[in-house]
């Protein structure tokens, strides 16, 4: 084998030092004026914009710069009181709980995972919260999310009350897919999350499914109110599989109304980011693809807002998806089941220090947005509805045997599942004449 074969087998050792040349790097936007932003500490690489090259490259990726531009000089006319703040009171107390709510609610689970009310995998959000809360936040009921298996949050964001999310993990039958989804899989018709799954990659299909059925319904079949938006939240690992690829074609192709979300939490289980990917900037993809593809700093939820409400907003408009990475991390290990002793104190220090909550909490006192007394009483009020899903999950009743094969199997003939949980078809006294459904 030659040297330049071995070299090219060879993974990333994590003090990879990139040596190649590269156009002065541009920060994408600094909507509060704080500091560009961040590398990872894993690498030398900067997750940052570098201009793009060629002709066909700019014309791609004007859509990038324009985020950058109206989010620079965004000035919300709604906000009187303070004409140079990104967001209203109203709209900061509005992050602010929700983000309480998840960091509050995922504390309990490990809690109650680890006191045995809870079985199987769960994976929690703790960090991640600027994400869910920055783009969630914004849409309406109808529009739909898609999670991956860290998805108690994202449902949390999108309105399941977090009695039904507790139950769920609880495996009860108020859970809200009656205790048969578990932490992997929450759904809500009533409130359009369309699921975490399991498999990584296997939502954004679905998602991708899900915009197109919008775009049949405003074009095909007229319903000129329907302007659903999806968000397809899933992670940097998801992103080497086929499915995220084939699914930015297809998006960009038929110009669907969906936003597709990269959760860059530098990690895939105890695989690196930077010696799994061939180019770690991911956003990169999008205009690889044609759409506009945006970074952003994952640990700010202002930031997060702003090109969440650029790429919502240009999927309402009909103009197509947005591919947006946010740079963010997990305080947590993969699992309830890691011991996470893989990633190294210093990286997780620096991104600790860097808490979504406390930055939000920080930039709205010294702004004289509210109180710290406010705050105080948001999180006392969490902390109840977090008490109270867990003794309503606690009394809850464990599903019947008759639930068992529901939605587990296509039921072979259609006469549903008898009080003994097997199919009605297959008893030996059935006859479909007399078959009571
Ligand atoms: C199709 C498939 N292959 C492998 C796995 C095993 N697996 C579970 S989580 C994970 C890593 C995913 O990492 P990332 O997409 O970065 O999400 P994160 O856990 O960091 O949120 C892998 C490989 C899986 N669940 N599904
Ligand atoms: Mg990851």
């Amino acid at each position: 084998m030659t040297a330049a074969a071995t070299k090219i087998i060879q993974p990333l050792p994590l003090n990879f030092t990139n040596t190649t040349p590269r156009s002065p790097d541009k920060a994408l936007f600094h909507p509060l004026k704080t500091t560009p932003s961040s590398s990872f500490p894993a690498s030398t690489h900067k997750l940052r914009l570098t201009k793009p090259n060629s002709t066909l490259a700019r014309r791609r990726s004007t859509a990038v710069f324009a985020v950058s531009d109206v989010v620079q000089e965004k000035k919300p006319k709604s906000n009187t009181f303070h004409p140079n703040l990104l967001i209203t009171k109203e709209e900061g107390l509005e992050l602010y709980e929700d983000m309480i709510l998840g960091r509050s609610f995922e504390d309990m689970c490990a809690q109650m995972y680890y006191r045995g009310k809870m079985f199987g995998f769960v994976h929690l959000y703790n960090g991640q919260e600027a994400v869910s809360t920055g783009f969630i936040k914004l849409l309406k009921n109808e529009d739909c999310i898609v999670s991956t298996y860290r998805d108690h949050v994202h449902a949390l964001s999108k309105g399941v009350p977090a009695r039904a999310v507790m139950s769920e993990l609880f495996g009860k039958t108020t859970g809200c897919c009656r205790g048969q989804g578990g932490s992997m899989h929450m759904f809500s018709k009533e409130h359009n999350v369309l699921g975490g799954f399991a498999f990584i990659g296997e939502g954004i299909p679905v998602a991708t499914g899900a915009a197109f059925t919008s775009k049949y319904r405003r074009e095909v079949l007229k319903e000129g109110d329907c302007d659903h938006v999806t968000l397809a939240f899933f992670g940097d690992g998801t992103c080497n599989n086929g499915q995220f690829f084939e699914c930015l074609n297809m998006a960009a192709l038929w110009k669907l109304p969906i936003v597709f979300v990269v959760e860059n939490n530098l990690w895939a289980i105890g695989m690196s980011h930077l010696r799994a990917t061939s180019d770690p900037e991911i956003w990169k993809k999008g205009p690889a693809f044609g759409m506009p593809g945006v970074h952003v700093d994952g640990m700010d939820v202002l930031k997060v807002r702003e090109v969440a409400k650029e790429a919502i907003n240009r999927a309402r408009r009909g103009e197509g998806p947005t591919l947006v990475e946010c740079e963010t991390y997990r305080f947590r290990g993969h699992s309830l089941a890691d011991p996470d002793e893989l990633r190294d104190p210093s990286e997780k220090a620096h991104y600790a220090a860097r808490d979504p909550i406390t930055a939000l909490k920080k930039y709205m006192v010294e702004n004289n947005l509210v109180s710290e007394a406010e705050l105080k009483a948001i999180e006392k009020k969490i902390d109840e509805v977090v008490e109270e899903a867990v003794e309503f999950a606690d009394i809850s009743p464990h599903p019947g045997r008759s639930q068992l094969l529901e939605n587990v199997f296509a039921d072979p003939r259609g006469f549903g599942i008898g009080p003994d949980g097997k199919y009605r078809c297959e008893d030996p006294k059935f006859t479909e004449g007399t078959a009571h459904v």
